[in-house]
């Protein structure tokens, strides 16, 4: 299925007078500040997340996978649904491929049909985490990490494959996770473990093209419950200063223990020019993978605020690499994504109403009321009439959701796919 323009400005025509209204009166009121809306605009439409290949079908938990009907059955229709997203959002236009969940069989032609939605290839991520079929060692007891000899040049070889995969598409980064730890006090050396994972990320880097990134993810607990390899922002960017000045750390929002301040890691890794990557998702209690936005909203537009910040002052901070890494159990999974894109998008957009300049004032004058009102106001301004703007000035959809179910998109997918499909993913 294709979502074309012209469908979506005659969807478009029933919110359209209403919709210029909020705009005219968000405009109006901003008028008095030093923001300029068209660029405010700008922006929005300029900011494209990378949609995870696993995320387009229905997510499982460790105690069983619900399938979603006309689930996407290849890598082709995983890019065909990124497409549709896309069409309606005008902001996924890029995938973020996992091996070897997702690998092409005819190069060629997934780039063109990638081209065709306009699709860019975004970081690949490897996978250490699982064994596949007919391999030789397994990763039970860890890959990069592993006291085999054998396991971590195969766990090496895996991710040295990946970013030749990912290079014939045009990607230019690879993100590494890794599952690597214990689960019981004694079970791992810590010091061995970590100094195997730092050779076997040095061997990764070295062999990568030159004008690509290592991105290096760091996770708390789970699926090891006792200890993580990599565990927290200083482990990874110890590990990243090891590898050279390609590797990065790379944030994703569900990999901390409750309570923890995410938005001062990212202005500090981004001070030190080391932030990466980003994953977005949102949660309540561990790395629940939720939809960005749906439980603290308000941490996430301080984590904007940072990045915002960082993005106009630490010109040491390469460009970052935006992904969605979420997985959906009880609603539709390309209704989901559009949902967190939308709450990425209204995070960015209030962050960009804070005025860093009377901010600065205040928080040199002590004037610690000031700030907090500086930052709530911007919060509370309602954005959605910028975004929708954007998505207007694209061709995409005023109301994304809305379009989406007026065009039966789901039943359509469903027509075309069958309702037993099941996407390759967790
Ligand atoms: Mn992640």
């Amino acid at each position: 299925m294709n979502i074309n323009k012209q469908q979506l400005a005659d969807l478009n025509k029933t919110n359209l007078k209403n919709h210029q209204t909020h705009f005219d009166f968000l405009a109006q009121s901003l008028s008095h500040s030093d923001t300029d809306v068209n660029t405010l605009v700008a922006k929005l439409a300029e900011f494209q997340v990378a949609i995870p290949s696993w995320a387009l079908g229905a997510g499982g938990t460790r105690f069983g996978r619900f399938s979603f009907s006309g689930e996407p059955a290849s890598l082709e229709q995983k890019i065909e649904d990124i497409g549709l997203i896309h069409s309606l959002t005008q902001t996924a236009g890029a995938v973020s491929l996992h091996i070897p969940w997702d690998v092409p069989n005819d190069y060629n032609a997934i780039k063109e049909l990638a081209a065709l939605h306009s699709i860019k290839f975004d970081a690949v991520n490897s996978n250490t985490f699982q064994d596949q079929k007919n391999q030789k060692e397994s990763y039970k007891y860890g890959s990069l990490s592993n006291t085999s000899a054998a396991v971590r040049e195969q766990a090496i070889a895996h991710n040295k494959e990946v970013v030749e995969i990912g290079n014939q598409l045009g990607s230019k980064a690879l993100t590494v996770w890794l599952a690597d730890g214990s689960s019981f006090p004694g079970q791992n050396n810590f010091q061995t473990a970590l100094t195997h994972t730092q050779n076997s990320l040095i061997s990764i880097y070295e062999d990568m093209p030159a004008d690509w990134k290592l991105y290096i993810e760091y996770k708390p607990y789970e699926p090891n419950f006792y200890s993580t390899v990599i565990q927290d922002w200083g482990t990874s960017l110890m590990l990243a200063n090891g590898c050279g000045e390609r590797a990065y750390t790379l944030v994703d929002l569900g990999h901390h223990l409750p309570n923890t301040n995410i938005e001062q890691i990212v202005s500090i890794l981004m001070l030190k020019g080391k932030l990466g990557g980003f994953h977005f998702n949102d949660s309540k209690y561990g790395d629940d993978d939720l939809t960005v936005g749906s439980i603290k909203p308000y941490a996430l537009f301080l984590i904007f605020n940072e990045l915002v910040y960082g993005m106009q002052n630490n010109p040491q901070n390469p460009e970052l690499g935006w992904m969605i890494d979420a997985s959906h159990n009880v609603k539709d999974p390309l209704e989901d994504l559009i949902q967190s894109l939308e709450a990425i998008q209204e995070a960015y957009a209030k962050a960009l109403l804070i005025d860093q300049n009377a901010l600065r004032a205040a928080q040199e004058a002590h004037d610690v009321t000031t700030c907090q009102e500086l930052l709530q106001n911007a919060y509370r301004t309602d954005v959605r009439p910028l975004i929708r703007e954007a998505r207007l000035r694209h061709g995409g959809a005023l109301n994304p959701i809305e379009a989406y179910r007026a065009l039966e998109v789901r039943k359509n997918l469903i027509n075309e796919r069958g309702n037993k499909t099941v996407a390759t993913g967790l």
